[in-house]
């Protein structure tokens, strides 16, 4: 069996995402970069494989899958299917979706409305509103931390991963963590996580490119 192939662009939140969920499963991977910077996610070769063109995206031994939370899902169901990274009770699992969806339709929704209108729509600032919003959901996450080590529980899971990449990107802009004391622990304890320091070199790409081109912070 080939190595999973993973397309990647390291900026990106998403694809750090799961590329933590990779990296805590320590699987054998080749990474494929598609630099969206360069629009080479429209490339004829890529549109063949993902029509949506949207990174990351894996091709597993011709198994093509993209959205990086149901990347880590298959990922951990297909390779370790026992671990305590997407648990099997139902109960704990329904709560790592819970927290995977408010990464996805909550938090870092709130993240790209600050930073994409930055990176490619020409703004130089961020709103007041953007940034109470941001705060909100810092707010919501630091309420899950108050009664459990991870995100959705003792143990670390696949949310953890996806809301790391997500939050670091938007630290790496600037945001304050500070004051969001669960927030900023668990962020600390993220640090002895696989590829903590891959995610955070991304983050740091991601965070100089949108602080270069705002004339003021947060
Ligand atoms: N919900 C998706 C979002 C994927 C996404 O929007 N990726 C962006 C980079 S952050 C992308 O590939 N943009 C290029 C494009 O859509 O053409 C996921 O979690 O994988």
């Amino acid at each position: 069996m080939k190595d999973l192939v993973y397309y990647h662009f390291s900026p990106s939140p998403p694809s750090r995402g799961a590329l933590l969920t990779i990296r805590n499963l320590n699987l054998p991977v080749e990474i494929k970069e598609i630099n969206l910077f360069k629009k080479e996610q429209l490339n004829p070769e890529f549109l063949k494989i993902n029509p949506q063109h949207c990174i990351p995206t894996i091709d597993d031994d011709g198994f093509v899958l993209w959205e990086s939370r149901a990347i880590s899902q298959y990922l951990v169901e297909s390779r370790a299917p026992n671990s305590h990274l997407y648990p099997k009770e139902p109960k704990k699992r329904a709560l790592v979706n819970q927290r995977l969806y408010f990464d996805l339709g909550t938090l870092y929704p709130r993240i790209r409305a600050i930073c994409f209108p930055v990176l490619f729509l020409g703004e130089t600032t961020i709103s007041e509103e953007k940034t109470k919003q941001l705060y909100e959901a810092f707010n919501w996450l630091d309420g899950f931390l108050q009664s459990t080590k991870w995100v959705a529980g003792d143990e670390v899971t696949i949310a953890d991963l996806s809301i790391l990449a997500s939050l670091a990107s938007i630290v790496n802009v600037g945001a304050d963590i500070s004051k969001y004391h669960n927030l900023a622990k668990w962020y600390k304890m993220c640090e002895t996580l696989p590829g903590f320091e891959e995610n955070q070199k991304g983050a740091k790409v991601f965070g100089d490119a949108v602080k270069s081109k705002l004339t003021s912070g947060f």
